[in-house]
């Protein structure tokens, strides 16, 4: 079964835990499952990775070039700073659909700015846990329509 990837960065194990208020409360096993069933309708399977580390990030995202066919990505505040990991999604040849459970444009200036953007085919953001599955939605009609939209 084709497999999609469903990447989180820095502490975003902790959802369903801590601020609420801002990231809501559904877990990010929860996050996952939802994604994991949306993704089956299609005939898809996930491959949900999360990492603290920059690095691990990176490692996930070149693990997956080969055997992945698309990329859902939180790279969490590693958004606004990681020039690194926007070179490693640039040598990710698939759709890649960046998502963000709160609207970092409503929040810091610091969070205005995001490194994924530019290699991200969408993005969505202050949807909550809801824009994961908007998120997979988005990228299963990417790879369908690829070749009408060219
Ligand atoms: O809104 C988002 O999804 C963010 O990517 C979340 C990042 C933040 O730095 C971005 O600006 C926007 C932070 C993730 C922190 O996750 C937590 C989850 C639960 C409790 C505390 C932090």
């Amino acid at each position: 079964m084709p497999e999609i990837l469903i990447l989180n960065g820095p502490n975003l194990n902790l959802l369903g835990e801590r601020e609420p208020e801002i990231y809501g409360r559904t877990t990010l096993a929860d996050i996952e499952d939802m994604c994991a069933d949306t993704a089956a309708e299609a005939g898809l399977g996930v491959r949900c990775i999360q990492s603290n580390h920059e690095g691990g990030l990176i490692d996930a995202v070149h693990a997956a070039r080969h055997s992945t066919i698309g990329a859902i990505i939180n790279a969490g505040a590693y958004t606004h700073t990681s020039l690194a990991l926007h070179d490693a999604l640039k040598s990710y040849d698939h759709p890649i659909i960046e998502v963000h459970l709160s609207n970092p444009h409503a929040r810091e200036a610091v969070r205005h700015h995001s490194y994924l953007s530019p290699v991200a085919a969408a993005v969505i953001a202050g949807a909550g846990a809801q824009g994961y599955v908007h998120a997979v939605e988005i990228l299963i009609d990417h790879l369908t329509n690829a070749k009408a939209r060219l």
